[in-house]
């Protein structure tokens, strides 16, 4: 602005520039639209509505032939602005917009870079042509929100690129690349190099084109047989017990089965309803928590230290799993063990992953050599002496990794960040008498690392901002989800863990079978049962927690997981543990013997019954609850969405659930209280629930 204007109120000017999120320029005969709505151009009423003022002041223009769509910043439209979802909807509506742009007298065309996600892909739906960077990705991801596209996504799609391809699209929430979209039909033409310059020419050019026929006047002639039994079979099994994909399902059998304008109405009342639900609800605060956990208030503007080579020390199962995301976020690895044998076994453990995941075409060969060739393996702490951050990933035994340390620390640099993957030893204990402890950290994996999204950062009595800071952005870098921590047994994660295996133990003492409390748990949502995955993991680890814990004369109560450890059966690797795996199969079969053992033991210990009214899987989460209470009342955990976000991203709970806390305040507070005194009082869950009370009274953790 000019000196003199100076006389203008600031503020309203940037209030002005705020609600400007679409801008309209000419370019010849080509009217330009640019949305402006950082960070991702989501379409918020303002956005909405300066949409349908530019199609009205365009098709007035006399000038003007076509309209071109474009977006400012890194993205074109993400989709409808999550945030207005606990509201009401508001006017103008996007189903209106689209159908504003898809019969607007001046064509439109979809000028798409970054990504066109959900509403964002409908809008280019609406428009008479679709222009990609060869860098987008286009999609529905609606579904992970738990609700389907809303605004025409539905009924349009398999009008463009069929219903077979449009039903994978719309049910599976994962976007495709533009070249992908350029296959299937989506998007007329991709972009390789100058995108203004190419959308501006391709523009131009259909200056002389006819119009293609719009999207949602099309009726579909003919729909090659689609067995919408097999589909929906398939999708429910995937969508373990998520219900958006199965409506998505009927969303699209709408579209090709009755007239459009019904199953445009099918489809928004669809989406409407589902808006509402408990399950989407449950998402999207997932989708936030997620966010946020990414970038702590407390580290923001916290200075990182650069980090290019990690150490891993162990190439067991946890370390090769670390070495391997580490790997596929481009950092270079040293790999430490103690003897040659070991580590062969883990380079070549960490070279089956990378083949396993070329077989399934998920790299090339070139990209396997590549990243084995950024693994170096070593015998000696000195190998260490370069690397920026090390992670210590052996045997759960505080000696062990107390004199690891100590080694390393007289070999890298003295800033050199020390993390270690402790599970559940007390990290402050294992960093004594480390030189600059501010560098030291809890840096919690889970296993398998390199699938697990789950990485708990603990700091330690030292830990400075700049080391939690650095242990944040590897974290993000790895692509992985981290959540502070405090120091206690198991940390957030284990320390639940432990209660819902207890849980499960004291069931079966009940009288219900492993089997049985495996399935009430899959069917509350868990990707396994608690005694199936047990036997995938092991028993042997859990027993030495335990029995580290009886060292420290603590009470633990696993009188069969105990008797089972004795036996030698330790689940999977001994082809007998909770279930029996004969012939080395990874089913699990009922064991007798095991049944044996838990009639011996309810013959031994005081049991009690499940009270009528109470399902299995409640005995089994309503503790947990009341645990993750007292976790936070303890400070162990900053909020209950880390919380949540522990248990979906690092033990398999249901994401559409949101969460074990999450959940249970959508139950209702007052219930899971009233639940947990009657399992209380009939001997099956122990512990006051004070804390939980307090957050009955209030309504919320
Ligand atoms: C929909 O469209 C329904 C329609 O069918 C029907 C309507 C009638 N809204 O992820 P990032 C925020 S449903 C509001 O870190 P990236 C996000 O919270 C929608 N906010 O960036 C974050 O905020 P902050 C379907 C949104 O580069 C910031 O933007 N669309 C939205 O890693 C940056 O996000 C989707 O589900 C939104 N739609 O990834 C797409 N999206 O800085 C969801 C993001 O305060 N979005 N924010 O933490 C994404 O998948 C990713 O954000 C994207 C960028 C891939 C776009």
């Amino acid at each position: 602005m000019s000196k003199a204007s100076g006389s203008v109120d600031q503020s309203k000017f940037i209030i002005w520039l705020k609600i400007m999120t679409v801008r309209i320029e000419r370019n010849g005969k080509i009217g330009i639209v640019t949305v402006g709505n950082p960070p991702v151009n989501a379409l918020s009423r303002s956005v909405r509505q300066g949409l349908l003022d530019a199609a009205e002041e365009f098709d007035r223009d006399p000038d003007i032939s076509i309209v071109l769509l474009t977006c400012a910043g890194r993205t074109f439209i993400a989709g409808a602005d999550i945030s207005e979802f606990d509201r009401p909807p508001v006017e103008p509506h996007l189903p209106d917009v689209v159908r504003r742009i898809e019969t607007a007298e001046k064509p439109w065309i979809a000028a798409i870079h970054g990504a066109a996600l959900g509403g964002g892909l409908e809008l280019a739906l609406g428009c008479a042509w679709r222009l990609a960077a060869a860098s987008a990705s286009l999609g529905f991801p609606e579904v992970n929100l738990g609700l389907v596209p809303g605004a025409g996504g539905c009924a349009r799609a398999p009008r463009l690129i069929g219903a077979e391809q449009a039903l994978e699209l719309v049910t599976s929430g994962r976007p495709v690349s533009a070249l992908k979209a350029r296959e299937l039909g989506l998007v007329d033409a991709v972009v390789e190099g100058d995108f203004r310059k190419g959308l501006l020419s391709f523009a131009r050019a259909k200056l002389d084109e006819k119009r293609p026929i719009i999207l949602s006047e099309t009726s579909i002639e003919y729909v090659a047989p689609i067995d919408w039994n097999a589909k929906e079979n398939s999708i429910k099994k995937k969508a373990r017990g998520a219900i958006a994909p199965l409506r998505a399902l009927e969303c699209i059998k709408a579209a090709v089965t009755v007239p459009v304008n019904d199953a445009l109405d099918i489809e928004r009342e669809t989406f409407l309803e589902l808006r509402e639900s408990a399950q989407s609800r449950a998402l999207r605060h997932v989708f936030f928590a997620e966010r946020n956990a990414l970038k702590p208030d407390d580290l923001k503007g916290a200075i990182q230290k650069p980090v290019k080579t990690v150490g891993v020390v162990g190439a067991g199962t946890m370390g090769t799993g670390i070495a391997c995301c580490l790997r596929d976020a481009g950092f270079q690895v040293v790999l430490l063990e103690r003897d040659r044998e070991t580590l062969d076994a883990g380079l070549k453990h960490i070279q089956s992953i990378y083949e396993a995941a070329a077989k399934r075409g998920r790299m090339t060969e070139a990209a396997v050599l590549a990243r084995m060739a950024g693994v170096r393996g070593v015998l000696s702490a000195d190998g260490m002496a370069d690397t920026d951050l090390v992670i210590e990933a052996v045997f759960e035994d505080l000696d062990l990794k107390r004199s690891i340390f100590k080694e390393i620390s007289d070999h890298c640099h003295e800033d050199t960040i020390l993390a270690t993957n402790t599970s559940y030893l007390d990290s402050d204990l294992i960093f004594e008498g480390v030189t600059n402890q501010d560098r030291t950290l809890g840096l919690h994996f889970c296993s398998p690392a390199n699938v697990m999204k789950l990485v708990e950062v603990v700091p330690t009595r030292g830990t400075s901002r700049k080391t939690a800071a650095t242990g944040y952005a590897l974290v993000r870098a790895l692509r992985k989800i981290p959540v502070r921590s405090g120091i206690c047994d198991g940390f957030i994660g284990n320390r639940l863990l432990k209660i819902l295996r207890l849980q499960a133990e004291k069931l079966l003492l009940a009288g219900a079978k492993a089997s049985e409390i495996d399935s009430a748990m899959k069917a509350y949502g868990l990707a396994m049962g608690p005694f199936e995955a047990q036997d995938l993991a092991g028993l042997d680890v859990a027993a030495m927690q335990r029995a580290a814990a009886r060292e420290r004369r603590e009470t633990v109560f696993a009188p069969i997981s105990d008797r089972l450890v004795e036996e030698g059966r330790l689940g999977q690797k001994s082809r007998a543990g909770w279930y029996d795996y004969p012939d080395g199969s990874r089913l699990p079969n009922p064991s007798n013997h095991v049944q044996q053992i838990v009639a011996e033991e309810q013959a031994r210990c005081a049991t009690g019954t499940l009270p009528a009214g109470l399902a299995l899987a409640e005995a089994v989460i309503l503790p947990m609850v009341n645990e993750a209470a007292q976790i936070l009342e303890e400070g162990v955990a900053s909020s209950a969405s880390d919380i949540d976000l522990v248990m979906i991203h690092g033990y398999g709970h249901p994401r559409w659930r949101g969460g074990l806390l999450f959940d249970a305040e959508q139950n209702g507070l007052d219930d899971t209280v009233r639940k947990l005194e009657i399992l209380n009082a009939a001997g099956l869950a122990d512990g006051p629930c004070e804390r939980l009370k307090a957050a009955a009274k209030m309504g919320h953790f």
